[in-house]
């Protein structure tokens, strides 16, 4: 592709531009009336993400209605633990649901080599939406965090606490590790075949950072982010690859984020202290709307807004973007606002 004219590219470079590139997280999904008519025609969501036809065309139609700076793939982060064979299901506007969690030590020892192939079906919806955008519009490729994904794997579905996670990590922790290193391959593997598919950019969702205290992050979480990232800049068919890391509201100091050598940091919406002095010139931001500001009146939607646009002015690297994913009860008429007032801005 071409990256001369591609904002988000210029962005992760850490130029200084006028517009910043926009993107949003979960840009695709529910909010969107045309993805609600494809999504019901399919009981499991996983199912819908194992087509690759529909997953080009549901990560066009936010493309289509806002004329975004990036595409992001559409599938999830838990395919890793799918292809482990964990069963992964996703029931009507329920969490995901694990058929065979991580319940006991021999589970995590039993689980196989992963095989990057049996997730061929994304790679075939990566290179299905490479070759649909234009080619100056960079495709955001992505896996869940170890941490994450470990997560979900042993608790068995979403949760407030995941305090099964918590009592099983403080009772097993060697093998916790393992498994962690388990993941942290996968993920490896699955990024490389995605880039090797035509994504041009890579995010890694460490959307469980909130559960772990300072030293358990480090411990759990970071460390194996940062094998990750030096794994992908040591290899010689994803060391060009931007990587933007969201980590959500982490116990950590701004530095530990910064030191992970991610070129990118997604700030969580409620990271609005982040000491942009100390990223200047080594990483660039993306961030931070609080979604739920697009509930509010245009005016208020306007103010915050602006408010955010002020602060990252002069940040040399700066991607406009929300502070988590956006939401079902938000109306797509706010996104198309919001994208126009940071255009005009
Ligand atoms: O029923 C439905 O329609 C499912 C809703 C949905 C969608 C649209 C899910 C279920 N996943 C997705 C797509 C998705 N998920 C994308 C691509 C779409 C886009 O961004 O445009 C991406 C990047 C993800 C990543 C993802 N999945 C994350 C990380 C981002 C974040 O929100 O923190 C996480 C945590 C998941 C897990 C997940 N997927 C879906 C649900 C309901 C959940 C559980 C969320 C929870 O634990 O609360």
């Amino acid at each position: 592709m071409n990256d001369r004219d591609s904002l988000l590219l210029k962005a992760l470079k850490r130029e200084n531009l006028t517009t910043p590139p926009i993107w949003y997280m979960r840009q695709a999904g529910r909010y969107m009336p045309e993805y609600r008519n494809i999504r019901k025609k399919f009981k499991n969501f996983l199912d819908m993400c194992k087509n690759p036809e529909v997953c080009c065309e549901l990560a066009m139609q936010p493309l289509n209605a806002f004329e975004l700076d990036a595409a992001i793939l559409f599938s999830d982060i838990l395919t890793i633990p799918d292809a482990m064979g964990l069963g992964v299901t996703f029931e009507e506007n329920k969490g995901p649901i694990f058929k065979n969690p991580i319940k006991s030590v021999v589970d995590i020892n039993n689980i196989g080599p992963f095989n990057p192939d049996d997730l061929s079906y994304v790679y075939q919806a990566v290179t299905n939406i490479r070759n649909t955008i234009p080619e100056n519009i960079p495709l955001i490729g992505f896996c869940g965090s170890p941490w994450t994904l470990a997560a979900y794997s042993i608790e068995g579905k979403s949760s407030k606490e995941f305090n099964k996670t918590k009592k099983f990590i403080a009772e097993n922790i060697d093998e916790v590790h393992l498994f962690l290193s388990k993941l942290t391959d996968a993920c490896f593997l699955y990024l490389r075949k995605q880039v090797q598919a035509g994504a041009n950019v890579i995010q890694i969702f460490d959307s469980w950072a909130n559960l772990l205290n300072k030293k358990d992050l480090q411990t759990f979480s970071l460390n194996y982010i940062n094998s990750l990232i030096l794994a992908l800049k040591q290899d010689s068919i994803t060391s060009d690859i931007p990587i933007i890391l969201f980590s959500r509201d982490p116990k950590c100091d701004d530095n530990t984020l910064i030191e992970t050598t991610a070129d990118c940091i997604s700030l969580y919406w409620s990271m609005e202290n982040f000491n942009l002095d100390l990223a200047k010139g080594k990483t660039a931001i993306q961030g931070n709307l609080n979604p739920k500001v697009l509930l509010e009146s245009k005016e208020t939607i306007r103010n915050e807004t602006y408010k955010l646009l002020d602060k990252f002015k002069n940040f040399p690297g700066y991607i406009f973007n929300l502070g988590h994913g956006i939401t079902p009860d938000i109306n797509p008429e706010k996104i198309k606002y919001l994208t126009d007032i940071v255009r005009d801005y």
